[in-house]
């Protein structure tokens, strides 16, 4: 059994200024060395071309210091001029960047790079495509549009940048065992379509709040004899991550609340985590006490995480459920429901207190 290893990443968006972009890339480089493997990178690189023109020089050296590692580059929305021709990034360098599509190759494998063209889609690329052979990587830049997968086009406009669309029957008539893409930021996202394995790895490290969750680069293997994939996550140790968390809280049980708060700050404290959490739902409690207990972890925690953010976006009923023992009775009765997950429980409270508190006033 003959084995091919890839480390896959997009999106890395590299900038001056600061140590931190050349720190990911030799990170990604140590990697490859140590997994065997050569590098796939599915576009947007750099942030643009001129900070590909100003980090030229410090890439190639990073680059150069690891010669017989081979690198295949796609270019992105944001770097298409970055890779023409003659610009030298080194040894084993191969910038997959003629449209409508480039071929590079690595041990058995194929690789097809489908350069990101401005105004164009994967379809209006594949006019001259037969299929180079197999085992086949397919590497592109675009927005994948498929059932159940808004999430990669909602990405892709909130950030307002061109589509490139890929649909899976292009996928489909490209017929490769992997397909490494780029351009949704958000987070990692693979699936299996047919025979292949799809993949975003996300940006390795987050550029913007919105890219919540650990940041990681995907390391593959290719079974070269039966074009069997199978992926890993590499979890990326440069730059901040963002959590986002919410607890709900129920009204009369704050406490429960703020130790499963307390739980939260424990177990993901990491001075590379940028923490938000939102409490939602409803309190009895008074909105000042909750928010001084709130300013305690906050002060007891901040310098354990990169930042930390907690919202007290709760609702107080603390009159409503002082004054009338009616509430009071749903409340308990809400109680005691058996299996309710929380947030069910936590809602079907908040509605019933609007709208108890809607008839306040009225006969009781
Ligand atoms: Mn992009």
């Amino acid at each position: 059994m003959a084995e091919v290893t890839f480390i896959h990443t997009a999106d890395l968006h590299l900038r001056e200024p600061g140590e931190e972009p050349l720190q990911l890339l030799r990170w990604l480089l140590d990697k490859c060395v140590e997994h065997n493997a050569a590098l796939l990178v599915a576009g947007d690189f750099f942030d643009s071309e001129e900070e590909a023109a100003r980090l030229r020089e410090k890439v190639k050296d990073i680059f150069s210091q690891v010669p017989d590692i081979p690198k295949f580059v796609i270019p992105g929305n944001h770097d298409t001029g970055a890779f023409r021709e003659g610009i030298d990034y080194g040894p084993e360098f191969y910038a997959l960047n003629s449209p409508p599509f480039s071929l590079g190759y690595h041990e058995d494998v194929v690789i097809a790079g489908f350069p990101f063209v401005t105004n164009s889609s994967l379809r209006a690329q594949l006019d001259e495509y037969r299929a180079p052979g197999k085992p086949l990587i397919a590497m592109a830049h675009g927005t994948y549009f498929g059932r159940g997968q808004a999430a990669f086009f909602e990405d892709v406009r909130e950030r307002g940048e061109e589509y490139f669309p890929i649909y899976s029957c292009d996928l489909e008539d490209i017929g490769a065992d992997y397909v490494a893409l780029g351009h949704y930021h958000s987070q990692h996202a693979s699936f299996v379509h047919g025979e292949m394995v799809i993949c975003y790895p996300g940006t390795p490290v987050a550029l913007a709040g919105r890219e919540t969750g650990i940041r990681t680069v995907v390391a593959l293997t290719v079974d070269t004899e039966t074009g069997e994939v199978d992926i890993e996550r590499l979890p990326v140790p440069v730059g901040v991550c963002n959590i986002r968390e919410n607890i709900q809280v129920f009204a009369a049980e704050e406490e429960e609340a703020l130790t499963r708060l307390e739980q939260l700050l424990q177990d993901r404290q990491d001075g590379r985590v940028s923490l938000t959490v939102r409490l939602n739902g409803t309190i009895h409690m008074l909105e000042r006490e909750l928010n001084d207990r709130l300013a305690e972890f906050r002060e007891e925690y901040a310098d354990r995480f990169a930042k930390l953010i907690v919202r007290n976006e709760t609702v107080s009923y603390r009159s409503l459920v002082d004054e009338r023992p009616l509430v009071r009775d749903f409340m308990a009765r809400l109680a005691a429901i058996e299996d309710l997950d929380e947030e069910t429980r936590a809602r079907a409270l908040e509605l019933g207190l609007r709208a108890f508190e809607k008839v306040k006033g009225h006969a009781r």
